[in-house]
């Protein structure tokens, strides 16, 4: 059911070579850019006709409004599961502590008497969510968009989600009854590439964005590297993954569980257990059959994701070794289950998000650690970072100085304008000075 990589015996090859040796689904955006181009010029030429057209098209339903009517949003929390409601409530809660505490402040530095810079933190005017509908309607993603954006203080959210035709092509209500519960008030029925041209572009119900975050399929992804240095994104989310380190110590019930937990997601979805223990190897192998077995989604996507070339055991001689896959990797999700996991969880550096020890599974992560679960997929981790606060701030500098902290540096601006042969940098200090250079 999945494959097992020996890298045992010979030294490991270093960075991208090691890398080649890892197992990664293919998720070619690229390949999907042209189809998305038609589809996002048509939204920027048709506005609202064409999110209407599309959505018959690819959600089968003729719409009436892409706009959300107020008392669909509210019907669909009235009508929500009051179990579903205190689990997203507490889910909120959680999310809501940890991005708070994400918040900048502004700072000035003063760089010489009279000279300061200061750093102010500036949330993004408006921006634009999107919650996929189809085989994922997660409603948690809903929170892990909305809330770091609203922690970061954006004055205007609005969120998409596909049309749905057995809701009279609203979207799923769990994802209207999430957006009631976060009061998120303007709500869009449009999907994919669709949802993405709409906030880039705008239409006429919906005002542009300067900024699209959000999970989404190989298509939303496209859509957001077309548009990218238009508008802002989060991240071209691909697969979902999931890293397991781990040594003889692991428990191959949870290990096997942990896996799967995230194979459950997509076909191509990751699961990559990486151990020095052969052991425990054989005895996850054992595991995962009677646990695939006695699962919902086993057929449509446990299975290919397991069995998939994204997925494999990784043999290693040690820990170090161990930890050297890990980093060379990149997990989205790495679950440290060794001895001593938070020894080894400081010398990770790159992941998504580090989840350490028996007690704190991916799925814990996913609602209700409190943790973001938009993460960097695709080995993307390596350069950035999940979805924060941060991600919806602009840092812009103050500059202030004072004359006489002009004067002081006004030769090596001069000097290094000239260097660059940009004379008239120069001249801009000049003038100021009545031409003479304060210290040349
Ligand atoms: N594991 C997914 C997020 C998710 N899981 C949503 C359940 N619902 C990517 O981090
Ligand atoms: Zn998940």
């Amino acid at each position: 059911m999945i494959s097992r990589i020996d890298l045992r015996g010979d030294a490991l090859p270093e960075g991208p070579a090691l890398r080649d040796l890892l197992p990664r689904a293919d998720f070619d955006v690229s390949a999907a850019l042209e189809k998305v181009r038609p589809i996002c010029e048509a939204v920027h030429h048709r506005g609202d006709a064409a999110l209407i057209d599309f959505a018959e098209k690819f959600d089968g339903v003729r719409l009436t409004s892409v706009r959300v009517p107020a008392e669909a949003l509210a019907q669909a929390l009235e009508q929500l599961d009051p179990a579903v409601r205190a689990a997203l409530e507490e889910s909120i809660r959680r999310a809501r502590v940890v991005h708070h505490a994400q918040r900048r402040t502004t700072h000035t530095t003063q760089v010489v008497p009279g000279g300061t810079v200061t750093e102010k933190w500036v949330p993004v005017e408006r921006v634009g969510l999107y919650a996929p509908g189809g085989r994922s309607v997660y409603p948690s993603s809903v929170i892990m968009n909305v809330v770091p954006a609203q922690e970061a203080g954006v004055p205007s959210i609005a969120l998409a989600s596909p049309a749905q035709a057995e809701f009279d092509g609203l979207p799923h209500p769990t994802i209207l009854a999430a957006c009631a519960l976060l009061g998120v008030d303007e709500v869009y029925a449009a999907g994919g590439a669709t949802a993405v041209a709409m906030f880039a572009y705008g239409t006429e119900s919906c005002p542009p964005a300067n900024m699209v975050t959000g999970p989404g399929n190989i298509w939303v992804a496209a859509a957001k590297r077309y548009f990218t240095g238009v508008i802002g994104i989060d991240s071209e989310a691909g697969p979902t993954e999931i890293a397991v380190l781990a040594d003889d110590t692991a428990d191959p019930v949870h290990v096997a569980a942990d896996l799967i937990s995230q194979a459950e997601h997509d076909p191509l979805a990751a699961a990559v257990l990486v151990t020095d223990s052969v052991a425990l190897a054989d005895a996850v192998e054992k595991e995962l059959q009677p646990q695939v077995e006695a699962t919902k989604h086993v057929e449509d996507r446990i299975r290919p994701s397991l069995a998939g070339r994204q997925s494999a055991i990784v043999l290693v001689d040690g820990v170090d070794e161990g930890l050297r896959v890990v980093n060379a990797y990149g997990a989205e999700h790495l679950e440290i289950q060794t001895a001593d996991p938070v020894a080894v969880a400081e010398r990770v550096v790159n992941a998504g998000a580090i989840f350490i020890g028996p007690w704190a599974p991916v799925s814990l992560g996913d609602y209700a650690a409190g943790s973001n679960h938009v993460l960097p997929t695709g080995g993307c981790a390596c350069h950035s970072s999940g979805l924060s606060v941060q991600s919806f701030l602009r840092g812009i500098h103050i500059v202030d100085y004072t004359e006489d902290a002009l004067a002081e540096v006004a030769h090596h601006v001069v000097t290094l304008a000239e260097a660059e042969d940009l004379p008239a940098h120069g001249a801009a200090i000049k003038a100021r000075f009545g031409w003479k250079v304060p210290g040349k």
